[in-house]
């Protein structure tokens, strides 16, 4: 059976090649809600329904884990959609993010967690960092809701990009001496590369990766892992935009004809 991925939008597929990259023969089925991206600004009640909607797609699709590729979502409602469909694991991306954070920072690290408006309103990291090492003292959350938008745009490589970065965190950065900073929203690690040259020597701690890690840990603990030749991977999307088949083809390394692109709409 497949993986089920979801993020609002294309950012959940950062943490595609590093699945793929640690559990080759495992299947993956991918949904983007690249209709109704972005989520960050959107209320909670909003952002639940929409979740519901794409839980219930995926467990259509017999998955066999879901995984909330979102760090939106899994600080809004993770538990609204473990509770719909208790048969089924549900990870989401906060957790195992806080718990590398708690693990390889010590208190005295500056952390800098960067996300959208809902993610930190939530304080969702804050929480977890501080429930798995209560000596964290120095964490520090900025929103910064223009990157998402840019990105799915594909305004990275650019001036403009680079801009935003330092509009949002220049002084942020200075001000808060940040040492280290969590790309606590899965479309930023698209931007890690500007973020190392404008901010060089900083350390990241990348959720879309750490989410990945934490599908390893808990197939493993399940005695769930696939067995070679499972099939094909297919991505979903509810608008099939040029720019979410120009993201996925950047991502993925993969061109167009060789990925199983397919529109859903959840309405
Ligand atoms: N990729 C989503 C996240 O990790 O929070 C955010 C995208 C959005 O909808 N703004």
């Amino acid at each position: 059976r497949p993986i089920g991925f979801f993020d609002s939008g294309i950012g959940g597929l950062t943490s595609i090649p590093h699945l793929m990259k640690q559990l080759p023969d495992e299947r993956i089925i991918f949904f983007g809600d690249t209709a109704r991206t972005p989520y960050g600004s959107k209320s909670p009640d909003t952002i639940r329904q929409f979740t519901l909607q794409i839980g219930n797609f995926l467990a259509r699709q017999n998955v066999k884990m879901i995984v909330i590729a979102c760090n939106t979502v899994s600080a809004t409602c993770l538990d609204d959609l473990r509770k719909a469909f208790p048969e089924i694991p549900v990870i989401g991306v906060i957790s195992p993010t806080a718990r590398v954070v708690a693990r390889d920072c010590s208190p005295q690290d500056r952390i800098g967690i960067l996300a959208t408006k809902v993610t930190v309103r939530s304080g969702a990291y804050e929480k977890k960092i501080r429930e798995k090492n209560p000596e964290m003292e120095h964490l520090y959350s900025k929103a910064c809701p223009a990157f998402v938008p840019l990105i799915e745009e594909g305004i990275i490589d650019n001036k403009i990009m680079d801009l935003t970065i330092k509009y949002y965190l220049d002084d942020f950065m200075k001000d808060n001496d940040i040492n280290t900073l969590v790309l606590g929203c899965t479309h930023y690690p698209l931007i890690k590369d500007n973020l190392q040259r404008i901010y060089p020597g900083i350390n990241i701690v990348n959720s879309s990766k750490e989410v990945a890690t934490a599908v390893h840990i808990e197939l493993e603990k399940r005695n769930m892992f696939a067995g070679p030749n499972g099939g094909e991977n297919f991505f979903y999307a509810s608008d099939l935009s040029e720019n979410f088949v120009n993201m996925i083809q950047l991502i993925l390394g993969k061109e167009q004809d060789e990925l199983n692109i397919r529109f859903k709409n959840l309405d």
